[in-house]
């Protein structure tokens, strides 16, 4: 079963850039005077303050976060108080409500919407008749489900080592009750025999497994660096459909999910846009709202192609009622990871479930796509291409012999002609494409213009 708790004395959750942007929307669909403005929380719709919508929309986030964990949802009890109570989150009723549903619908599991401090999972595990998991614990267990390389795994694995250890004390009762499976995964194998001691033994371990897999990681990088192609990365909030239009743009077949946090392990996937110029392309794993500090900083190994990107591509769910909100949190974790100065385009994704005339405000430049219906995909690369200034277009004359064909075949597969023509045993052409690329045949350029248009 879930509880989701709303603390209305934390209720400006909403960031003040969200709101702005919020604000700006409405006015702009001419929904709104601007009298209305200075309240703290204009109203969505003449009934539903925005506030409750948020609440809405993050309380089913919540519930496809749970269902992604496996968890089939018995029933869902909601709490508003002005503030957390310090010893059990919630109030002592809601505590002794929640302990009646859990008895009736025979949960085996209580999720709740909210990170829980050591002192308030110990009490609630002591109160209620079964496991009690926090907001962290569940978005751990998420990662565990899909960290598909040794990385990955190990990260996770780290992660919730450490998310275990200031909670070990107390939790001997409940760890006999392995429910539901979820927050049992991963170092759950060895939860029952769990101490401190064998935690930080395997800490340890972990950490040294994970630096050598690190080590190979570098160097396959440093070999893939000697060739200069530009990585561009997807970036964005989970569920906004970074994989599907990672496989529209590369027809990959990466593991595409509803299910969040399909993607944990960044997929990399050769691309040729249509200047011809190649590109990485770098589908990252999702960003969610309040990821806690820890589970970032684990992850950026994982999100290390994001570091090294050229370009960023900011996948947006456009048909989203958290849209700016994600956007706000997309932006912060980007921060974080030091990449806010990388150029960025935004890519409003899903636009097929958007009715005409409902487009949300996006950033100048912005493109619309659907990678579902595979729509936009055309103006996307072409954004990509104009966008990539590290390897610049360039246009160069050259005369190539011959019997150089294989050459010029190769240039052919990687550059646009402009101009060919034969003469003699001589080729003339005049190729625009990456500089990269033309500049191997720099030997073969024709500085005399004469040669060309005689
Ligand atoms: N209607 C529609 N659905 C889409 C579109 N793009 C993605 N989806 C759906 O949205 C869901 C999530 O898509 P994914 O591509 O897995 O999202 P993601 O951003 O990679 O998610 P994470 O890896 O969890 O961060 C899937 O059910 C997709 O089918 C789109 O353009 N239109
Ligand atoms: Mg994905």
């Amino acid at each position: 079963m879930l509880v989701a708790v709303e603390f209305t004395g934390e209720r400006r959750k909403l960031s003040s850039a969200a709101r702005m942007a919020r604000k700006s929307a409405a006015v702009a669909a001419g929904e709104w005077d601007l009298a209305s403005l200075d309240e703290p929380f204009v109203r969505a719709t003449p009934d539903a303050p925005l506030a409750d919508l948020d609440f809405e929309a993050s309380l089913a986030e919540f519930e496809e976060l749970a269902r992604s964990a496996g968890a089939e949802v018995a029933a869902t009890l909601i709490q508003r108080r002005p503030k957390p109570d310090a010893a059990t989150l919630v109030g002592q009723g809601k505590v002794e409500e929640i302990e009646a549903v859990a008895a009736s619908t025979h949960a085996d599991v209580v999720l709740f919407d909210h990170d829980l401090t050591p002192s308030q999972l110990r009490n609630l595990e002591t109160k209620l008749p079964c496991r009690v998991i926090d907001r962290t614990q569940l978005i751990l267990d998420i990662f565990a489900r899909h960290a598909r390389t040794r990385e990955g795994q190990l990260q996770v694995e780290l992660a919730q080592l450490e998310y275990q250890l200031p909670r070990l004390a107390g939790r001997g009762k409940s760890m006999s009750q392995l429910g539901g499976g979820i927050g049992t995964r991963g170092p759950g194998e060895t939860q029952l025999e769990t101490d401190r001691r064998k935690i930080n033994l395997r800490i340890d371990h972990v950490k040294e497994q994970l630096e050598a897999v690190r080590r190979i990681r570098r160097q396959q990088r440093q070999r893939r660096e000697a060739v200069p192609v530009p990585v561009v990365a997807l970036v964005g909030y989970t569920n906004a459909g970074k994989s599907t239009l990672f496989n529209a743009l590369t027809e990959a077949g990466v593991l595409e999910s509803s299910r969040m946090f399909a993607t944990l392990d960044p997929k990399l996937r050769q691309l040729q846009l249509p200047s011809r110029r190649k590109i990485l392309l770098s589908d990252t794993v999702g960003f969610i709202r309040n990821l806690p500090h820890t589970l970032v900083t684990s992850f950026r190994a994982t999100l290390e192609e994001v570091e090294r990107a050229e370009l960023l591509l900011h996948v947006r769910d456009a048909s989203s009622p958290m849209l700016e909100e994600q956007k706000v949190q997309v932006e912060r974790v980007l921060s974080e990871l030091d990449v806010s100065k990388k150029p960025v385009i935004e890519v409003l994704n899903k636009i097929d479930l958007v009715p005409e005339g409902d487009m949300p405000m996006a950033a100048p430049g912005s493109i619309a796509v659907s990678g579902l219906k595979k729509q936009g995909l055309e103006n996307l690369l072409a954004a990509i291409d104009a966008a990539l200034v590290v390897d610049p277009l360039v246009e160069m004359r050259m005369r190539i012999p011959q019997s150089e064909g294989a050459m010029l075949a190769a240039l052919e597969a990687g550059a646009t002609m402009k101009e060919k023509r034969f003469e003699g045993n001589l080729a003339y052409v005049t190729a625009r494409g990456p500089q990269s690329l033309l500049n191997r045949y720099r030997k073969f350029e024709d500085r005399g213009s004469k040669a060309i248009h005689t």
